[in-house]
């Protein structure tokens, strides 16, 4: 039987980390979309958060990316932020949108390059420093298109010195979290194709080293929970950046287009420690809403994690134990499958009502007039958006 104060517990306690670039503008490489009311820069993005996490209460977390987010005084954009009740999460480092990077940046051919993207990284932890981020967040574009191009050890030998040199500037509570992505934009190799090579180089550096599964960055068909038990059985899972795809890396609502999946996860999330906090687990979105309006899309999109991780939680681990060591194959399934559906919706209102929050975040955001005030209000000014 399933402790029902336990489940809510677990539920009131998770944390679920909002990306700044998501409040702004993003398309494809056709088309961004331009939406009205659209933050102007990152103390903006913090007031959209703030919508979010009043809404929701379980998302009190920003990641930045810088420079998206460059400002001249980290510390303000962090006093902003709690000003709201809102921490810093993740510093996100981009080494992949200057012309110097075509040939990749911390293994590029080039030492100047490759100087260069390391300078960055280690600014990065100076903006941990000032905003009081735990974890610094690397993805690398780097690749190459063409067999031959570049000789793939050599690469490898570029990425350990610069990781190497990151680790060495962590300050004790500080992590570096390695994400993979099998393709894009290079498409013959990605230096940081697979959660294998994340491992392999988080192991060598050490335990403030681990890996993030960005659920939009495998091949179709590879079975993400395999890969989030094997690395929380490792201690190497840093976190998630939550997103859901239909082909390649769509950055859609998280649980939009596989809930089936997204639960999945969060059953190997929560059967594994995940969820307490001490394992370090940061779940986080790595999102874009290119049509949809953005906040109301974020608070859905926490929802989504939350309903995934109360199915989770409502696993009858008992039943589904004996089942397994009685071998009983139909049995196991039925009850993962009983967890899945059902709905738990009700309990999740349940639980915001006990928190002192409306029932139905979205219908509550609506209620506050936010949107349409941010539209007359936020007039003049450059629209944030990628690059911004
Ligand atoms: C790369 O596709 C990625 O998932 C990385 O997390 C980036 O930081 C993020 O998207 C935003 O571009
Ligand atoms: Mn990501």
């Amino acid at each position: 039987m399933t402790d029902l104060s336990a489940v809510k517990a677990a539920l009131k306690s998770q944390r679920i980390e909002t990306p700044s670039w998501a409040y702004g503008n993003s398309g494809t490489r056709f088309k961004v979309f331009t939406q009205a009311g659209v933050p102007r820069d990152p103390y903006e993005k913090l007031d959209d958060a703030a919508q979010v996490q009043a809404a929701t209460g379980v998302a009190p977390i920003v990641s930045l990316h810088i420079p998206w987010d460059r400002t001249d005084d980290y510390a303000a954009l962090a006093a902003h932020a709690a000003g709201q009740g809102l921490t810093i999460g993740a510093i996100n480092t981009n080494v992949f949108q200057d012309d110097d990077y075509m040939l990749g940046s911390v293994t590029n051919p080039d030492p100047a390059v490759r100087r260069k993207a390391l300078g960055h990284l280690l600014d990065c932890v100076d903006i941990m420093d000032a905003t009081g981020s735990r974890d610094l967040k690397l993805w690398f574009a780097d690749g190459t298109n063409y067999p031959g191009q570049d000789d793939i050890s050599a690469r490898q030998d570029r990425l350990a010195e610069a990781l190497a040199a990151v680790y060495e500037r962590l300050g004790d509570d500080q992590r570096m979290l390695l994400e993979y992505k099998l393709f894009e934009p290079a498409f013959y190799t990605t230096d940081v194709p697979d959660w294998g090579t994340a491992y392999a180089h988080c192991l060598k550096l050490g335990p403030k080293a681990q890996v993030v599964v960005d659920t939009g960055h495998h091949a179709p068909g590879v079975n993400i929970e395999f890969i989030v038990a094997i690395l929380l059985r490792e201690a190497k899972l840093g976190g998630f950046d939550f997103n859901s795809r239909f082909y390649a890396d769509d950055d859609l609502m998280v649980g939009a287009a596989d809930p089936f999946q997204l639960f999945r996860i969060m059953h190997e999330v929560a059967k594994n420690g995940g969820l307490e906090p001490a394992t370090g687990v940061a779940f986080m979105l790595d999102q874009c809403h290119n049509i949809e309006p953005k906040i109301p899309a974020i608070i859905r999109s926490v929802m989504n994690v939350q309903e995934a991780t109360a199915k989770a939680l409502l696993v009858d681990l008992d039943a589904l134990r004996s089942a397994q060591a009685a071998g009983d194959v139909l049995g196991a399934n039925a009850v993962l499958m009983d967890a899945f559906n059902s709905d738990v919706r009700p309990l999740l209102a349940e639980v915001r009502e006990e928190m002192g929050l409306d029932a139905d975040p979205v219908a509550s955001y609506r209620a506050t007039g936010y949107a349409e005030k941010i539209v007359a209000t936020r007039v003049g000014g450059t629209q944030a958006g990628w690059g911004a």
